[in-house]
């Protein structure tokens, strides 16, 4: 069977390219997906995608995700720091995850080294743009494949 996955994106992410090009990058979010796309084809997987600035829809595409998908890749953005609810649907679903950051969260502001989502992920990319999102696909799948 193909393997699936939702590539989840979090609040203001839809403004990728369009504002702050110098801390996280001049690709826009449709750029992203298009490079998650073509990956995708290569690993011979199934993708969806969903973009929210609300914490409600990203629990509902998370909980829907259980009857669809065999994984998520996430970027929660500021969600990350703030967000119980975010990882409690994680680890209720139990769906492996992918904590996914264009910027090096760690060599931010303090209250950027916190991750809530951190626990209930199988790991967590951060710092390389837009490839921070090629590489964990990459990481979910080979996680998936050998399950
Ligand atoms: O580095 C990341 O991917 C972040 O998840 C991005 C979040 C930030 O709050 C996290 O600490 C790290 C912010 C996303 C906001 O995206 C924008 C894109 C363009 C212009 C303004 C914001």
């Amino acid at each position: 069977m193909t393997m699936k996955f939702l590539v989840l994106h979090g609040p203001n992410l839809n403004l990728l390219g369009k504002r702050e090009p110098a801390i996280y990058g001049s690709q826009t979010l449709a750029d992203i997906n298009s490079a998650l796309e073509n990956l995708s084809m290569d690993l011979g997987c199934e993708l969806s995608f969903f973009q929210s600035n609300n914490e409600g829809e990203l629990i509902d595409a998370i909980q829907s995700a259980v009857r669809e998908c065999n994984g998520i890749l996430i970027n929660p953005a500021a969600y990350t720091h703030t967000s119980i609810a975010i990882r409690d649907a994680l680890s209720a679903v139990g769906l492996p995850a992918v904590e996914i950051h264009l910027s090096n969260i760690h060599c931010r502001e303090m209250f950027r080294h916190t991750s809530m989502i951190a626990p209930a992920a199988i790991g967590q990319i951060s710092g390389f743009g837009g490839d921070s999102y090629l590489l964990g696909l990459r990481a979910l799948f080979n996680y998936v494949k050998k399950l």
